[in-house]
């Protein structure tokens, strides 16, 4: 089977350990979202993608859900030493490697795709991995606080901030120019089934679904999504202050309702939240926890054999 699914970074890579793990033999298609992506100290940052490449290939860090197990952090204090900022994120030694072998490769002229598939070449992640786009986007966040009404980017929002600072508005950056990456309209167009991972509904999945003609060419597929949004909360992370900036309720049915149909086609939600309805999609109330390998590959199974019934 021809599989293609949309990532952002812990939701969609822990879930794609799970869809491996239920169907080995299928060709499976990640698309990956980059506006999470920040130039630090001169290098590029793809923290979704890599967050993918590590836990698909067995170098993430367990725990922590992104970055590299068995890490140190050398650089980032001898930065730190000489007073360079930003100090509020934490690059470890082991993961500035792949940033410097990125930022080499896009200085000497490859596409971000060509990157991402030389890097996958040491990863082996099972799944072929292309960034939504090999056009530079941001997710910038529009804020109110004591240096008054600003954007900041979403990294400094997300982990300086914690999002404790209300999003007035969540914006990508450089979106009207950006197009879907080589193969990423192709493997739609091949697939048998497209998956929706329970990952951030607005900044990871939402953001890839506004790169022109990805969404068209998802809405002529059959598509099955897996709620991020548990019992009215995100399971882990800060979902709900990306979803309340939008103006959309922390609820699987709301969620569903902003994906909206003819885009999704069946939508699995946690067996709390069985009552989610919405014409023209099938709904189904499965558990949707991921504790492990297992419970992720039960998900991605009930998640295939809707989209199969549907297909
Ligand atoms: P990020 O880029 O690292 O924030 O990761 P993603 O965008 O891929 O996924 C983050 C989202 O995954 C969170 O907002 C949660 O709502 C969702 N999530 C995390 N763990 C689970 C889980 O075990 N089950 C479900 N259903 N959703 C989860
Ligand atoms: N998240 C944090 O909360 N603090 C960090 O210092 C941090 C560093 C970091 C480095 C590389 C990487 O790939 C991811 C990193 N993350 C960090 C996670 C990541 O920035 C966010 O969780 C996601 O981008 C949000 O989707
Ligand atoms: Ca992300
Ligand atoms: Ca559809």
């Amino acid at each position: 089977m021809r599989i293609v699914s949309l990532a952002g970074g812990i939701g969609g890579a822990r879930f794609l350990r799970g869809l491996l793990a239920a169907t080995p033999d299928s060709e499976i298609t990640v698309i990956g979202n980059t506006g999470d992506d920040i130039t630090l100290y001169g290098l590029q940052v793809c923290p979704d993608l890599d967050t993918v490449m590590y836990t698909l290939g067995g170098g993430i860090d367990e725990e922590q859900g992104w970055g590299r197990q068995k890490e140190t952090h050398v650089v980032k204090e001898e930065l730190a030493a000489y007073g360079v900022e930003p100090q509020w994120f934490g690059l470890g030694d082991r993961d500035f490697a792949t940033h410097i072998v990125r930022t080499q490769m896009l200085k000497a002229g490859y596409p971000l795709s060509a990157v991402t598939e030389a890097l996958c070449a040491r990863w082996e992640p099972g799944v072929r991995l292309i960034p939504m786009s090999d056009d530079r986007t941001e997710t910038h966040v529009v804020i109110s606080d004591g240096q008054g009404r600003r954007a900041v980017h979403f990294q400094e929002w997300w982990v300086r901030m914690r999002a404790s600072v209300p999003a007035e508005q969540i914006i990508l950056v450089g979106a009207d120019q950006a197009r879907p990456a080589p193969g990423v309209l192709q493997a739609i167009a091949d697939a048998d089934v497209v998956i929706l991972p329970p990952s951030n509904p607005v900044v990871s999945i939402g953001t890839i679904l506004q790169i022109k003609g990805i969404r068209e060419a998802l809405e002529t597929k059959t598509v099955v999504g897996v709620s991020p949004i548990v019992g009215g909360a995100p399971v882990r992370g800060m979902a709900d202050a990306c979803l309340t900036a939008i103006g959309v309720d922390t609820t699987a049915q709301a969620v569903l309702e902003l994906y909206g149909s003819p885009l999704v086609d069946g939508w699995l939600v946690a067996e709390e939240d069985a009552g989610v309805r919405l014409d023209g999609v099938r709904i189904e109330a499965r558990p949707l926890i991921m504790h492990d390998v297992e419970s992720a590959a039960a998900i991605a199974r009930a998640a295939l054999d809707l989209a199969t019934e549907l297909a």
